[in-house]
């Protein structure tokens, strides 16, 4: 499977060097528009002008300014692509009765989570915390913790032996990491988009989180008809691609081409409607993969001519247990299992 569906296309990378300052631009051309490129510099090489633009060149070498342009040609990702991008994972462990409802009582949030293998105690913390107002799945706000599959066998036995205790778990048979986050978040929109397509709203988490589920309660009755076109969470317009190899968070040029992102919400929580997750599970089939999720459904928002709604309260710095249940806070990262029973069982005015 050729999930980044790559094309040629070429690169002109330009440093400039000066004034104490270095700035590096990569301008992306496909091998069309860079070949007329070459033919104008050829016929520039063949003019006066090409003397002027020698004289500045040599001006600035003059005042310690040096340009410098190389030409190169890369595969890079395409933007979209006719069905490229169709994922068959085999469910390992499956359970297609959490968003069952008795009678006609329609759920309101289905919540889904992301984990791993190890992190037993955070899920114990979440059911015991902010997930228990699902009431063991029988509320109407539902829940399921999604992952993929360990190299350890016996992890993968202990997350069956949870599974068939708490019944709250999914496996797909893709190898769980980091750079498979995009199948864990289409693995959680299948889900939701095949077996649990009456729930009114969706949020997509993971499992060092703090939800306010009164807050974002609160919100989602503020946003409600925004959001019939629109994902919202801590969601910005600019964001860069990561050029550092060592981050976590790098993007080469190859599998992100242009400058910017499309804006991206952070993949720590952000809250969307069931029509809107659909048409995304949709639409993904037609947008190659890019690694980082967030980014990924980012594309696929604006594919869709959807957009991002930055929402206040998202991704809030962890602070007092009762700040943290107001509606100032809808959603916080990296708080641990511990303080997320302090934040619980603190009682506020
Ligand atoms: C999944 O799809 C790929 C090609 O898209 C195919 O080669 C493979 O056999 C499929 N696997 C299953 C389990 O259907
Ligand atoms: C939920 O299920 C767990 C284990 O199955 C049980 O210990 C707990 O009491 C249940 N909670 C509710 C609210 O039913
Ligand atoms: C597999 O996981 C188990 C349980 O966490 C651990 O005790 C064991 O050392 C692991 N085995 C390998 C080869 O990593
Ligand atoms: C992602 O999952 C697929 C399917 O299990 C696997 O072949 C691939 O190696 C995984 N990639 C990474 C980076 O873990
Ligand atoms: C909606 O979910 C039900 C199961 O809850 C499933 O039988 C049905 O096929 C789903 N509908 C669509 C359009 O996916
Ligand atoms: C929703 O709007 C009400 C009234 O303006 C406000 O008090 C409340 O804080 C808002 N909720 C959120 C989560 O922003
Ligand atoms: C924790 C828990 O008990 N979860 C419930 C979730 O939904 C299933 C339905 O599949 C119930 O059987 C579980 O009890």
């Amino acid at each position: 499977m050729n999930h980044l569906n790559v094309e040629e296309k070429g690169w002109i990378r330009y440093n400039i060097n000066g004034f104490g300052i270095l700035k590096e631009y990569m301008l992306s051309l496909s091998k069309r528009q860079l070949k007329r490129f070459a033919t104008l510099l050829s016929g520039i090489v063949r003019t006066p002008i090409y003397l002027v633009l020698l004289v500045v060149i040599m001006y600035m070498g003059f005042l310690n300014i040096y340009l410098s342009l190389t030409i190169n040609i890369l595969p890079v990702r395409r933007d979209r692509c006719t069905g490229c991008f169709q994922l068959n994972f085999t469910s390992i462990i499956h359970n297609g009765n959490i968003c069952k409802v008795r009678g006609d009582n329609p759920i309101e949030l289905f919540v889904i989570i992301f984990t791993t293998h190890n992190n037993i105690q955070k899920r114990e913390a979440i059911r015991a915390t902010w997930m228990s107002v699902s009431k063991n799945n029988t509320s109407r706000i539902r829940y399921a913790f999604f992952l993929g599959l360990s190299g350890n066998m016996t992890m993968n036995k202990m997350i069956e032996t949870e599974a068939a205790i708490f019944n709250d778990i999914l496996m797909e048979d893709f190898q769980d990491s980091y750079l498979n986050l995009t199948y864990k978040t289409l693995m959680g929109f299948k889900y939701v988009a095949k077996l649990c397509n009456k729930t009114k709203y969706i949020l997509k988490t993971e499992d060092n989180m703090w939800i306010n589920i009164v807050g974002l309660q609160s919100m989602l009755q503020n946003v409600t008809t925004d959001l019939d076109n629109a994902v919202a969470g801590a969601c910005q317009y600019n964001a860069y691609p990561n050029g550092d190899k060592d981050s976590k968070w790098f993007a080469s040029y190859q599998s992100f081409s242009q400058a910017t992102y499309p804006g991206l919400c952070s993949g720590t929580g952000y809250v969307l409607k069931s029509h809107v997750l659909r048409n995304i599970y949709e639409v993904s089939k037609d947008v190659p993969l890019s690694h980082l999720e967030d980014v990924y459904i980012s594309r696929c928002v604006h594919r869709l001519g959807y957009h991002l709604l930055p929402f206040p309260g998202f991704l809030m710095p962890v602070t007092d247990p009762c700040v943290m249940k107001s509606d100032e806070v809808i959603t916080s990262h990296e708080v641990s299992p511990e303080y997320l029973k302090t934040i619980w069982t603190t009682t506020c005015d």
